[in-house]
């Protein structure tokens, strides 16, 4: 056979990269950069070879494992989704169905199918006990869409290749590719500000890759945003830069409740709290407003932290009330060719609350900081098993210790991963879907995010090996045995959904989307983005205000009552300790070359120098008796770890960063090469009753902890 090419989107992180697969009879030889993908322009990271790591890995999961006394053990594909619905069912039965736990991973958010018939899973369970990343990321900007613009996916995005002045807040692209905005070559998109006299301004306890290519960088300390914010919108009234003629402001309900609740926060009240000068926070309004075309993006340091909604909410009111919002160059809402917000409901919260700490749901899922406590208390209502399906919440969520318990002590558990990880090693059943390149792609998600409007659609490279399922097939298989179909109706779209999978929806969703023609010709169709395999570029952001608008009355409704009811708690948590000279205020890291916590079985991607190191300023390292490669102890609340320091004067003095994701020293995982890079896992110091009260949302960033030097 001779060397074939396959054009796909990577699908790992929220970037969206076109890239070229050369294969030859079922061997990758290549992966490079999509250069005819109009969108990333060629653009990939490091990350994108280890699409070819995942799928040869001799470590990833290819058939169904049974937990037995003699450790793990392969069987059939019935037996395995026989013997996982039998166990869900005798616990829902027994215990009524919301004993039954859920928790959804990142990767789900990447998977056409477990977007497009996640439902069936959830279904088929019919629990009311529903967990997922969301809140350890982005629930704030999820409820700041619900409540400005009546639904939780109506969210705007920077317009980042026409503006003129983006101050970046609590978000390092350079190194995550973007978030919540997606945008592949974001370097050179942020240097193109700068080639077009524009400036970037970067807000951020640690001088980062994106700090450093900016104009100006600003420490600020953990978990002060708020009062930045409050401040600036102080300053905003106080000096008179409302920009009231906007059109944006005329659909605002709420509008006149600003200035009060914003005049005590003046610059000068914040600024001993935030480490950022008076006068540096009015000239940074000041450039704001003076640029013609500016944008504010807050993103993980944001929203991942005790004031995390009240911050995203601030953040959109600067944007709104500066005449940045729906204006090119601000913030803009796409249009997507899949439009998944008619499919999903608009997000409520407070619906439900958690039974031992009553913290409100969101959009039907309750914060994940509550799942082991709702594991480990007893009582009525208590959660005896769990599925999980692509997520490593032992990892990546707060006081993952405890939930490692938690987990242990249930009496069922189901993962669907293709990874014995730290959390799946928990599971009586693995039941593992085929691997990211033996299956179609279209970014339901991402498209909607993204800096452009763009389409485009991958089919499978490979076919799925004789037998093996997709995510999709799998809850299919579960809802057929726990929610058989009951009529007529039932049983007809359950075969057509069998017989189409995704893509049959997928294809109905694009021609009756907005850029998809009906059952008229010439429309997007996945035909015609079949004929288009480096994707179409559907033009720049367009104004859709107040069209855009999910609200059945058409306005901007800015619910100041219920935000600016957190002030109380504000005021309450400022001014803050003085930190003792071993003390430090803990925030994340993210690199380019890691992913969470599942691409660290990649040789090629965790090789070098150890990444996972706690780092520190040099004055306090030196007070504490710490140098460069000294193995540290630190401690939190819930526990401790110990790292190696990076001893750096890139982080604020009294702040520490270590990158979560690691840890992969706990027994009976099954990952040869994340093994012998283990690190430690930062979510062992986090804690899970660290939180931001108002959204549920988990505090990871801020978390108090003590350093020591490792005796
Ligand atoms: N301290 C701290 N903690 C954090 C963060 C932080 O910044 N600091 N970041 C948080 C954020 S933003 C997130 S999103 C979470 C992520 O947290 P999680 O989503 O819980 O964890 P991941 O590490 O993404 O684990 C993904 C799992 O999905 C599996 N997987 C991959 N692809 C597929 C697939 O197609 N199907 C199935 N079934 N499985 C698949 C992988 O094998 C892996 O086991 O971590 C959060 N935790
Ligand atoms: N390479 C790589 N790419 C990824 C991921 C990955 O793990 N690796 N994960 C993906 C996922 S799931 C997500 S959600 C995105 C996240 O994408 P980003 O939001 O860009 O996430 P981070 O890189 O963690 O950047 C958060 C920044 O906030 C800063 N920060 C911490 N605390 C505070 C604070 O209190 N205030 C302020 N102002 N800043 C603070 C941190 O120093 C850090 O620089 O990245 C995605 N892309
Ligand atoms: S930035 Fe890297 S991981 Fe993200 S989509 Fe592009 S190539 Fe994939
Ligand atoms: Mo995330």
């Amino acid at each position: 056979m001779s060397v074939q090419t396959h054009h796909r989107t990577c699908n790992l992180c929220e970037a969206m990269c076109g890239i070229v697969i050369t294969h030859d009879a079922g061997q990758i030889v290549s992966i490079k950069g999509d250069r005819d993908d109009p969108f990333s322009r060629g653009h990939i990271c490091p990350k994108a070879v280890a699409l070819k790591d995942i799928h040869e890995d001799p470590d990833r999961l290819r058939k169904p494992m049974a937990r037995t006394e003699n450790g793990w053990q392969e069987i059939s594909w019935k037996e395995a989704l026989d013997r996982a619905a039998e166990g869900i069912a005798r616990v829902q039965r027994e215990h009524g169905r919301n004993a039954v736990g859920t928790y959804l991973g990142n990767p789900n958010v990447h998977n056409t199918g477990a977007m497009l018939l996640g439902r069936l899973l959830h279904d088929s369970l019919g629990t009311r006990s529903r967990f997922s990343a969301t809140s350890v990321d982005q629930l704030p900007h999820h409820i700041v869409a619900h409540h400005l613009f009546g639904h939780q996916l109506k969210i705007p995005v920077p317009d980042i290749d026409r503006t003129d002045f983006m101050l970046i807040i609590g978000a390092n692209p350079l190194a995550s590719n973007g978030s919540i905005m997606t945008v592949p070559d974001v370097k050179k998109r942020l240097q193109a500000i700068g080639e077009r006299g524009g400036r970037v301004v970067v807000i951020d306890p640690r001088r980062t890759e994106t700090a450093a290519l900016a104009d100006t960088h600003h420490f600020i300390r953990p978990g002060s945003d708020v009062l930045l914010l409050l401040s600036m919108l102080q300053v905003l009234f106080a000096e008179n830069r409302v920009r009231r003629d906007h059109r944006t402001l005329a659909l605002c309900d709420g509008l006149e409740a600003l200035p009060e609740a914003v005049a005590p926060w003046t610059p000068e009240r914040v600024a001993p709290h935030t480490g950022m000068s008076a006068d540096s926070i009015r000239q940074l309004v000041a450039d704001f407003c003076a640029a013609e075309r500016a944008v504010c993006y807050g993103r993980m340091g944001v929203s991942v932290q005790a004031f995390g909604l009240l911050s995203q909410y601030l953040v959109m009111l600067l944007n709104l009330l500066t005449g940045r919002l729906d204006e090119p160059g601000g913030l803009m809402f796409t249009r997507p060719a899949v439009d998944v917000l008619n499919h999903t409901g608009p997000g409520r919260l407070g619906r439900n609350h958690t039974r031992v700490r009553g913290l409100p749901d969101f959009g039907g899922e309750f914060p994940v900081s509550a799942l082991a406590e709702e594991i480990l208390t007893p009582g009525d209502g208590k959660i005896r098993a769990m599925v999980t399906v692509a997520g490593n919440p032992v990892l990546s969520t707060p006081n993952g210790g405890q939930l490692d318990e938690a987990l242990a002590s249930l009496d069922f558990m189901v993962s669907i991963d293709f990874y014995l990880n730290e959390t799946t090693r928990h599971a009586d059943l693995i039941l593992p879907p085929v691997s990211p390149l033996e299956r179609e792609h279209y970014d339901v998600i991402f498209h909607m995010l993204a800096v452009r409007n763009t389409s485009r659609y991958t089919d499978a490279l490979f076919a799925a090996p004789k037998g093996a399922l997709h995510d999709w097939q799998i809850y299919l298989g579960l809802a057929d045995r726990l929610a058989p179909p009951r009529s007529l109706r039932e049983r007809a779209s359950r075969a057509w959904i069998r017989r189409t999978g995704p893509k049959g929806l997928l294809a109905m969703m694009l021609r009756f989307g907005a850029w998809g023609r009906g059952l008229r010709p010439g429309g997007l169709t996945l035909g015609s983005l079949r004929r288009s395999p480096h994707g179409i570029d559907l033009g720049p952001l367009t104004p859709s205000l107040p069209q855009a608008l999910r609200r059945r009355d058409k306005r901007i409704a800015l619910h100041p009552e219920f935000y600016f009811a957190d002030l109380a708690r504000v005021e309450a948590s400022f001014p803050d300790i003085e930190l003792a000279a071993d003390a430090a205020l803990l925030i994340g890291r993210r690199h380019v070359r890691s992913n969470n916590s599942w691409l660290h079985n990649s040789h090629r991607l965790v090789k070098g120098p150890a990444r996972c190191t706690v780092m520190l300023h040099p004055d306090q390292a030196q007070a504490l008796g710490i140098a460069n490669g000294t193995t540290v102890r630190v401690t939190s609340r819930v526990g401790s770890i110990e790292l190696p320091a990076e001893v750096t004067p890139d982080i604020m003095p009294g702040v520490v960063s270590v990158p979560h994701g690691w840890g992969h020293q706990r027994a009976g995982i099954r990952q040869q090469v994340a093994q012998q890079h283990a690190g430690a896992s930062v979510n062992d110091l986090t804690d899970d009753q660290f939180i931001d009260v108002l959204s549920g949302n988990a505090a990871l960033n801020g978390v108090p902890v003590t350093l020591a030097p490792a005796t």
